[in-house]
């Protein structure tokens, strides 16, 4: 951690300004994850904002888009979900070459287990609705899983049988980080203010309308606009403004082997054992958990978890019985009951969240962005945006996406 601080700092250093904050923007952004530094870019570069703020408590990427094991897909079941994703999924399609950095997006393919009757009738549903929504997607059986994965057991005399899969050719995964850095760096060329290590600590405001930030760091700074994007910190800001979120924030875990040669060039996911793996470039295997059942804040798990994981793991690819576990770590995904993100106005006018992406927003940062920019500008949402309104959680219009979410809640 601390040598990614420092390594940070190096490249804060090579590529952006350091700007002092302004006393007043037209746009405030807390949070630089990517879905904040996503939100700046865009204001900036498609509704030609210059006066935009992205403030950030402690070091841009720190917080989940630094820490999740960037598999990249499209494939939920529901229309809303699926449209949000899948313009997301477009956007990453052409990020590099927006950004002019390279976001090592890599569509090496997804496939998500099934090991039950019922998982493969869901699968089966899943990837018909995805079909018809123009996005791409296979129904494979244990023979063609094998296939494509050869050191996956697919012999059937497994605790968790492998069925099939759902299989995405278009989806993979990207280098976290480079996302975020590539954001920064776009939007710091456009004009956008990028403030590190300093914490929102209050929201102002005044006859029902937020009118800017109070920070520890540089006191207080004025906004037209606030868009909060904090993930796992969202319901602390809420409650800054007087309102309750329907988010729980859970530690979600990850972990990495020690670099070996390449054995596998795509994506496992398996939601009913707990447990799923890529390999990097670096060729470490990069394996994430389920959540962590509590709440918490801690950016940190618990060992059970892991235990839980790494024998799930071991037992579908065997092979990594002798592999050394290198790294291990944890960040705080926030939570909604129906497993879909916010993208909303609030009670509080000119105050705005993008959050709620649980375990699953990496994938979406340059659609939230996009999305999230254009809400900020005009001040209403978009056809992509509008079903994600905080106010479904009082009017009873959820979309369900718990059997896509890939991960195990
Ligand atoms: P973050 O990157 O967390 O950014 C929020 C920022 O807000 C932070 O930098 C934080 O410091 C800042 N902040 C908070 N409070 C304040 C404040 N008061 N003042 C100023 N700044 C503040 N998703 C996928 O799609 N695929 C995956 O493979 C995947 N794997 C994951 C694995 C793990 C272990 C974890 C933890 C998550 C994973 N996710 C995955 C989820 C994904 O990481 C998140 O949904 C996504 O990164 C959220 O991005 P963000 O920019 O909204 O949040
Ligand atoms: O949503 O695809 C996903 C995911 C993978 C790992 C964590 N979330």
């Amino acid at each position: 951690m601390i040598k990614n601080a420092l390594q940070h700092q190096e490249n804060w250093q090579r590529m952006w300004r350091n700007p002092k904050p302004k006393a007043h923007y037209d746009f405030i952004v807390v949070g630089g994850g990517g879905h904040g530094l996503a939100t700046a870019y865009y204001l900036a570069k498609v509704h030609n904002q210059s006066s935009v703020a992205v403030i950030e408590k402690g070091w841009l990427g720190g917080g989940n888009t630094g820490r999740n094991t960037t598999i990249v897909r499209s494939n939920y079941l529901w229309d809303e979900a699926a449209h949000l994703y899948e313009h997301a999924m477009k956007l990453w399609e052409g990020l590099s070459q927006d950004l002019n950095y390279n976001v090592m997006f890599s569509q090496r393919g997804v496939m998500n287990l099934g090991h039950n009757l019922q998982d493969m009738r869901d699968i089966e549903r899943r990837v018909n609705a995805n079909r018809l929504n123009g996005i791409d997607g296979e129904v494979l059986d244990a023979q063609q899983c094998k296939e494509i994965v050869p050191i996956m057991d697919c012999s059937g005399s497994t605790r968790y049988p492998v069925l099939g899969a759902s299989w995405q050719p278009r989806a993979g995964v990207a280098r976290h980080d480079a996302v975020a850095w590539g954001y920064a760096r776009g939007a710091d060329q456009l004009g956008v203010d990028i403030i590190q290590q300093c914490e929102v600590t209050d929201i102002l405001i005044e006859d029902g309308a937020a009118v800017g930030v109070d920070t520890r760091q540089h006191g207080q700074i004025k906004a037209g606009r606030i868009g909060c994007v904090a993930a796992g910190n969202s319901g602390v800001l809420a409650g800054m403004a007087g309102f309750e979120l329907p988010i729980e924030s859970h530690p979600l875990q990850a972990f990495v082997s020690e670099p070996i040669k390449p054995i596998l060039d795509t994506v496992v996911m398996s939601n009913a054992v707990h447990g799923y793996m890529s390999q990097s470039d670096k060729g470490d295997l990069v394996i994430g958990a389920g959540i962590d059942g509590y709440v918490g804040y801690g950016q940190r798990g618990s060992y059970p978890v892991i235990e839980h994981t790494v024998h799930a793991i071991m037992e579908l690819f065997p092979i990594v019985s002798r592999v050394r576990m290198n790294r291990q770590w944890g960040g705080i995904v926030d939570t909604t009951p129906d497993a879909c993100p916010i993208l909303s106005a609030t009670p509080v006018e000119n105050l705005f969240f993008n959050c709620g992406w649980g375990t699953g927003g990496f994938k979406a940062t340059p659609g939230s962005g996009h999305v999230f920019a254009d809400l900020l500008a005009k001040g209403k949402p978009n056809k992509l945006a509008e079903a994600f309104t905080m106010f479904r959680f009082y009017d009873g219009a959820l979309i369900d996406e718990h059997g896509a979410a890939g991960v195990a809640h």
